[in-house]
């Protein structure tokens, strides 16, 4: 048995003189925790240090010298194979979706659907099937901040007995254009201008809005993207789409159209802008963050899935195309059929391998699904092998462990960088006889395409459908509540009062000139400007008159979840009611919110009865926007007084306990709504009261914020 040898840096630790050596025994520490610090269990069995080629190291603190103070030797093979590979440790990143965080898990179905279709996840009532799936922003680089204003991807791999099926979707049902020919133009106007690299991650510049002003396509699409949708609280309470139109298909060959919706149990929460910004520097991984605490607390993220399933006759009837992805089937004309459930129970091991190693693609379907006409995928089926050539290096990236599927693979393809696999034998082609015909090819029971008449003119152009680009984007805008609304007049200020370019921003109006009349005169009025006369509408059609979708506004679904992994800080200060504060830290855990001890700084305070107080977090290094509500206890001073008024700010519930009224005073927290209504998210109560004031903060709490205390601008 080898022996794990100790490091330096060991050594050091354990007060050791820097040259000794220790040898350990498999298992042993190879590090001795300070007092108070727990240390993670090793993967696996310690083992010894080795080159890539097995050879074991010696020392891996010193380079091989010509004599102690002499130069560095060529012959150290070791030195040399570790910088090299250390040199070539990144792999390009993603060209759009780069920024994302992934976890294992499975789907779950409620339901037996075969006689819909013969995709495997959905044969049986209860069947599981392992998923991995990617969460995203779109726009930024792989270090950008997780809050910015952005659609969200929702990647889905199933891995499935019959091979990888990937639903790669986002979390907003539309997209900004109609035709895969426009993805790269639209890609590089929101991407960082290319004379300077500015700005990242932020549709709010010049070109974005040049494009988006002179595409009158993405007019539905925009109204998304400056919702409270683009800017979710959590990966965890957010929906997903397949946004495009797919096929279902059962084992006699009949299909029907369908559409995907991932619904979370969670409840559709979004940050405020404020809030969003903010987080952007305190916490850049907040969404990361977020999602792997949930499910290393045990606190499973899962979504429903629904289905949208029409026949060809019903779409037939509707007043759009369902090949445009500018375009939703509303819920009033075909119901969402809620067929199974998603559960994210396992974080990935290594980031690298799993998360960015990931390839997902849109031509990733198994027998059961089948594609649709719709221009927009079709050109999404050939960019993501293609992507993935650059990015993985080569055509073998099935061959990377999360890629791999659990059903066999069997073909004749061979070789190309990185080829794991050891094929066996002298035949690499088909028909053979010698091997036997093998592998042969499954007929009924492998791919088969659904049969679709294609015949018609070469032609470059749009079904006329598609040029009616205002009535949904109507239908979203009156379908939202007054504060969502409100939401959207402020995002579209925002982002064009950083355009520079006047004829931008009043190209702009034109466009929201033809959704609504209220919406483009307070864009206007915020940008000082008049409102423009409409765009001329692209079809002579008159635009078809939705009536209102409740299901498009987030308040549609608050979640099941109550306060559970809601982030709630304690403020407190030496000589708080150490007894109180036990009290509420035991509630707010037994009902599964997450509290924690704030104060002016970290560390241990005693309490009044003379119990330690461990105060985790400061309120520099953990500022306001990190939780979800806050109990003032104890505590004074600018930073508390800062931090009580963002709670109020962003709509949070403030809970404060006797003398912490004092706090709420010297902030000027006002206790009733503008509206001059009490504000049920400010509560103020009596020590002895606490379980009263507890309960209904948490009330307020499981309601995510007090919309309506928000104001513009803020009041304190
Ligand atoms: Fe895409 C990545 C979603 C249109 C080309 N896309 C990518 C990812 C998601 C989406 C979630 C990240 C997958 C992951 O986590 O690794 N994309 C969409 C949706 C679209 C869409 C919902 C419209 C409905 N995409 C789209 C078009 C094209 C691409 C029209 C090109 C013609 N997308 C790509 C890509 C990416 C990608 C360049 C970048 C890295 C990758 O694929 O693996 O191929």
């Amino acid at each position: 048995m080898g022996k794990c040898t100790n490091t330096g840096a060991d050594q050091l630790a354990a007060g050791m003189p820097f040259n000794a050596t220790k040898p350990l025994e498999y298992g042993e520490a190879a590090y001795t925790p300070h007092a108070g610090e727990t240390q993670a269990p090793p993967d696996t069995v310690c083992h010894e240090l080795s080159t890539n080629q097995g050879v074991p190291v010696a020392d891996n603190q010193n380079s091989l010298k010509a004599g102690l103070r002499g130069p560095t030797l060529m012959e150290d093979f070791i030195l040399r194979e570790k910088i090299t590979h250390f040199d070539h440790e990144r792999i390009p990143e993603r060209v759009v979706h780069a920024r994302g965080s992934a976890a294992h898990g499975y789907f779950e179905s409620y339901q037996d659907l075969s006689d819909i279709t013969r995709a495997a996840p959905f044969a049986a009532v209860g069947k599981r099937t392992p998923v991995f799936v990617r969460f995203s922003t779109v726009a930024g680089e792989r270090g950008s901040a997780d809050t910015v204003r952005d659609v969200r991807g929702f990647a889905v791999k199933f891995y499935t007995e019959e091979g990888n099926w990937d639903l790669v979707g986002n979390n907003i049902p539309v997209f900004f254009i109609q035709d895969a020919m426009k993805f790269p133009d639209l890609i590089h106007a929101v991407k960082p201008e290319p004379n300077n690299g500015i700005p990242q991650a932020a549709s709010a510049h010049d070109t974005f809005w040049d494009f988006a002003s002179l595409s009158p396509e993405i007019a539905h699409m925009l109204l998304w993207h400056t919702s409270d949708r683009a800017i979710p609280r959590s990966y965890r309470m957010m929906q997903g789409f397949g946004v495009h139109t797919f096929r279902l298909v059962n084992a006699e060959g009949a299909s029907v159209f369908c559409k995907f919706h991932w619904s979370p149990l969670a409840g559709t929460h979004a940050l405020v802008w404020d809030e969003a910004v903010r987080l952007a520097g305190a916490d850049p991984d907040y969404h990361r963050r977020d999602l792997w605490e949930a499910i290393e607390a045990g606190e499973f993220p899962a979504w429903e899935l629904g289905l949208q399933i029409f026949t060809e006759e019903e779409a037939g009837r509707f007043p759009f195309d369902i090949l445009d992805p500018t375009k939703i089937v509303p819920e009033e004309m075909v119901a969402v059929r809620t067929i199974g459930k998603l559960v994210l129970d396992r974080n990935p091991h290594n980031f690298f391998s799993e998360t960015e190693q990931v390839a997902f693609c849109a031509a990733h379907v198994v027998p059961g699904i089948d594609f649709t006409n719709d221009p927009l995928l079709q050109g999404r089926l050939h960019s993501y092998i293609d992507t993935q050539l650059t990015r993985l290096g080569g055509p073998n990236f099935h061959e990377i462990p999360i890629n791999t599927p659990l059903a066999q693979i069997h073909n004749n393809q061979r070789d190309g960088f990185h080829r794991q696999q050891i094929n066996r034998g002298r035949v690499s082609y088909e028909p053979n006889s010698l091997a036997g015909g093998c592998p042969f090819q499954a007929g009924a029971r492998g791919f088969v395409s659904v049969p679709e008449v294609s015949q018609g003119r070469e032609v470059r152009g749009k079904p006329e459908l598609f040029a009616d680009h205002y009535a949904q984007a109507k239908l979203f805008w009156m379908s939202q509540s007054a504060i969502e609304q409100h939401h959207i007049i402020q995002a579209f200020r925002f982002e064009l009062s950083r355009v520079r370019t006047p004829a931008v921003r009043s190209r702009t109006l034109s466009l929201l000139a033809n959704i609504d009349a209220r919406l483009v005169a307070s864009v206007a009025e915020g940008l000082g400007m008049q409102v423009p006369p409409p765009l001329p509408p692209a079809s002579d059609r008159p635009p078809y008159d939705y009536m209102p979708s409740p299901s498009l506004s987030l308040f549609a679904r608050p979640g099941q979840l109550g306060i559970r992994t809601r982030r709630v800080a304690l403020m407190v200060a030496p000589g708080a009611d150490g007894a109180l504060i036990g009290q509420l830290f035991a509630s707010l855990e037994e009902a599964g919110a997450v509290p924690c001890l704030i104060g002016a700084r970290i560390g241990q305070a005693a309490a009044a009865d003379g119990a330690v107080l461990d105060v985790a977090d400061s309120y520099e290094s953990a500022p306001s926007v990190l939780w979800d509500g806050a109990i003032a206890i104890q505590g004074a001073g600018a930073l508390a007084i800062e931090f009580i008024k963002l709670q109020y700010r962003h709509g949070k519930p403030i809970l404060a306990l006797g003398g912490a009224v004092e706090l709420l005073k010297a902030a000027k927290i006002p206790r009733r709504l503008p509206q001059g209504l009490p504000d049920p998210g400010v509560i103020i109560v009596t020590p002895a009261d606490v379980a009263e004031g507890l309960a209904c903060f948490t009330s307020v709490l499981a309601q995510h914020r007090v919309h309506a205390r928000e104001t513009d601008p803020p009041r304190v």
